[in-house]
């Protein structure tokens, strides 16, 4: 029974490939998406090795032949079907990433919390504003600032950019969309598991680029009702 257990935990790690299934609402959509790419990946993989590694292996010189053997140009439908191929393999990838795309970025009309988050040279401040003015948080390089989410519940992003354009990634939960100044960027998800998560920017911003951290707190709602109350707001 153990050792059952233990192999099918160990199958189901396999095939997350690197990702953690029941995150939050954006893997439960890029999850497939990234399997998917994968056994793409490998049956486009396997096809390619057969293809070199047959004519290495069944086509070797026979002792005795030209030192060329015949040599083979312009042959139309093989060029037609080494450019269709590729084509749809594209517009596959295209197809599935836009489907899954739209569901990501898809807005409800009723977000539970809204967090601002502005990205600046060279941190992070992040403002709690359906709970009033006081809740904000800004960290310094020194200092990254945390961003507490409530599991469960959908929060809406708001994000922008003071100086430069940054990048609000937090790898864990596949996600990431820019800061652009004097643009306003929306993004929605539910965090779906509690823990503390690493978060980055992720657009070469300048010279400090690499201490633009945060971390991500995945808390109870109650947990986070207290500690939006300890910022001096109110939770909604
Ligand atoms: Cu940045």
């Amino acid at each position: 029974m153990f050792v059952c257990l233990a192999l099918l935990t160990g199958c189901s790690k396999v095939s997350e490939l690197g990702f953690p299934q029941g995150v939050t609402s954006v893997t439960d959509q890029s999850l497939p998406l990234w399997q998917g790419a994968w056994i793409a990946a490998g049956v486009v993989g396997v096809i390619t090795l057969v293809l070199i590694l047959w004519p290495a292996v069944f086509h070797r010189p026979k002792v005795g032949a030209p030192e060329f053997p015949k040599q083979t140009q312009y042959n139309i439908p093989v060029e037609i079907t080494y450019t269709v191929i590729p084509l749809i393999i594209v517009a596959a990838l295209f197809y599935f990433t836009v489907q899954k795309q739209n569901v990501i970025t898809a807005k409800s009309t009723t977000p539970i919390h809204e967090i601002a988050v502005t990205g600046f040279q060279w941190s992070w401040q992040f403002a709690y504003t359906d709970a009033g003015k006081e809740a904000v948080v800004t960290g310094t390089p020194s200092k990254p600032p945390v961003l507490v989410l409530p599991l469960g519940q959908r929060v809406r992003y708001t994000l922008r950019a003071n100086d430069v354009i940054h990048g609000f990634w937090i790898p864990a939960f596949m996600i990431q969309m820019q800061n652009i100044p004097g643009v306003t960027n929306n993004l929605e998800f539910t965090a779906n598991k509690l823990g503390e998560y690493p978060g980055r920017c992720n657009m070469h911003c300048g010279r400090s680029h690499s201490q633009m951290r945060f971390t991500v707190k995945v808390v109870t709602a109650s947990e986070y009702e207290d500690y939006i109350q300890s910022l001096g707001g109110s939770a909604a």
